[in-house]
């Protein structure tokens, strides 16, 4: 059954979804297209993380109970996906019966291999990162060095499992699998943490101190600590082990069957160490194979600025969406930001990379169709259609190495090459006077067959990205809602083909209008 199983971090179901969110989702989703369109079969998993102190605190500040607030946050990323046209196959929230049960069967088969044990744990916990500082690592004494806020000292009886045990079974992993995780200067990034001796790792928080959460299985008393929970849900969605499966059952044995292991694990670099050193000790633990890769990606900040609620610069990518529609969003971030590494939004840019779409693929779109409706009655022309054949085959291959590769900025950027290319082909060939030259209809044929080929193959190149406006134009290319695949590119034939003008892909939207 096992196929191509990609997942996002599950979101905090404290906030709205951000364009931070959005861009992991959309990268996601990119590539989850992309490889249905290859004909594999796809899992494509997100969902909400709605356990742990953060979520407890924001419920009661909001006067709300917990499960109240994640009922309702849930419904708003959900929400926010379908009208972003997301195509995941599973929403996993961790509040579901099904993922406690895997949850608590995943601490007891710790338990029962000795991997767990009690102690004192005393240090600086940070509610806001929803995790344990030591003295040394406090910004002035007293705040946390990731966000900071300030953090709470604290004592108390913890449960703790024993990552140290893995530490070297990791560095041999990450070291024989150069590819594990991606870009490079993230997996030197882990490695470098590495270096150090690695502690256990504390899973629980005492009752008294947090309500909610899953309940220990070996003690009622204590809660499962959320970072471990949320990334057991990774495993729950992947259907390997039923919810009522004894510990000591296939599932965690021989996960065959299910969509266990999977095949990429896309997060920001935020949260690097939870999936690549706690994540992967957790699953040795139990004795489940390892995520095939893990895509740590970058930070988006807000022209200088992080983008943060106090200060008030947070981006709502639902409102970009409202003016310019749900695949210009997707293509500004996917495109934009180098996949890896970090960008800056501005609404300069924004526009800049709209107008890439509007004058660039969206003009070439529509100077063609009209012209094979004006000089051909709306049929392509059987002629040859090679006249961009190079640069097109480059595209592709190109193109293909990128996606695979995780390069998606790059797949994308030289598909709008293709169309750039295609743009100077028609100024080249100046068809307008071909057409008024009888003698020089062979020409004109060839002229518009070329650029109906080459517009169909960006459509199939640029689906995965926006898959509405690109299964749009293709069936103004007359090739149906869903365009070839990139193996039926090979062989594409377009003579004959009746294409359709519609109203303006990519409509010119003046700033603040
Ligand atoms: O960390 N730039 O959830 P979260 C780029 N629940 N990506 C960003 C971003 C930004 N400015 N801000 C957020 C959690 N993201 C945990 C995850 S997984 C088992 C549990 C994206 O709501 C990015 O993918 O804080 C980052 O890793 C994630 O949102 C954090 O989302």
């Amino acid at each position: 059954m096992k196929g191509y199983y990609l997942t996002t971090p599950i979101y905090y179901a404290t906030g709205e979804p951000h364009i931070g969110h959005a861009y992991t989702t959309f990268l996601a989703d990119t590539i989850a297209r992309y490889r249905r369109q290859a004909g594999e079969k796809v899992r494509f998993l997100t969902g909400t993380d709605e356990h742990g102190q953060k979520i407890q605190e924001e419920a009661a500040r909001r006067d709300m109970e917990p499960l109240e607030l994640c009922d309702q946050m849930a419904e708003r990323f959900r929400a926010a996906w379908d009208r972003m046209d997301i195509s995941y196959d599973r929403f996993i929230r961790t509040t579901e019966q099904e993922h406690v049960a895997i949850v608590r069967s995943f601490l007891t088969r710790l338990h029962e291999r000795g991997l767990i044990y009690e102690d004192f744990y005393t240090g600086w916990y940070c509610v806001h990162e929803e995790r344990y500082w030591t003295k040394k690592d406090l910004v002035d004494g007293e705040n946390c060095p990731d966000c900071g806020r300030p953090v709470r000292e604290i004592e108390e009886k913890n449960y703790f499992f024993r990552m140290s045990r893995f530490q070297a079974d990791l560095i041999r992993h990450i070291e024989e699998n150069p590819d594990w995780i991606v870009p490079e200067m993230r997996r030197n990034e882990v490695l470098g943490f590495l270096q150090n001796p690695l502690s256990d790792l504390s899973i629980s928080r005492p009752r008294t101190r947090l309500k909610w959460g899953v309940p220990l299985p070996f003690d009622q008393d204590h809660v499962t600590y959320v970072w471990v929970d949320a990334l057991i849900n990774y495993v729950t969605a992947s259907e390997a082990i039923t919810p009522d499966a004894h510990p000591d059952e296939q599932g965690f044995t021989d996960p065959a069957g299910s969509w266990w292991p999977a095949s990429l694990h896309i997060i920001g670099k935020d949260i690097l160490t939870t999936h690549a050193v706690y994540w992967p000790t957790l699953l040795m633990g139990v004795g489940l194979p390892l995520p095939e890769k893990i895509l740590a990606h970058g930070w988006w900040v807000v022209g200088e600025a992080k983008m943060s609620k106090s200060l008030g610069n947070v981006v709502d990518p639902l409102a970009l969406e409202e003016e310019f529609g749900k695949d210009a969003v997707r293509w500004y971030l996917v495109r934009e930001m180098p996949t890896g590494h970090d960008a800056s939004y501005t609404p300069e840019r924004f526009l800049a990379r709209y107008e890439e779409l509007a004058n660039i693929l969206g003009n070439l779109a529509s100077r063609v169709i009209s012209m094979v409706e004006r000089y051909r009655e709306g049929i392509v022309p059987s002629a040859r259609a090679d006249g961009l054949h190079e640069v097109e085959a480059r595209t592709v291959h190109r193109y293909e190495d990128a996606m695979e590769s995780l390069r998606i900025h790059e797949a994308l950027g030289g598909a709008m090459e293709l169309a750039r290319e295609a743009n100077g082909y028609v100024e080249n060939r100046e068809p307008w006077a071909q057409a008024k030259d009888p003698t020089r209809a062979d020409d004109l044929d060839e002229t518009l067959a070329t650029l109906i080929h080459t517009l169909t193959i960006l459509a199939a190149l640029l689906f995965p990205a926006m898959p509405t406006k690109m299964g749009e134009l293709s069936e103004r290319l007359g090739s149906g809602a869903a365009p070839p695949t990139l193996a039926e590119l090979a062989t594409l034939e377009v003579g004959g083909r009746t294409v359709q003008q519609g109203p303006p892909l990519f409509p010119r939207v003046l700033p603040g209008s």
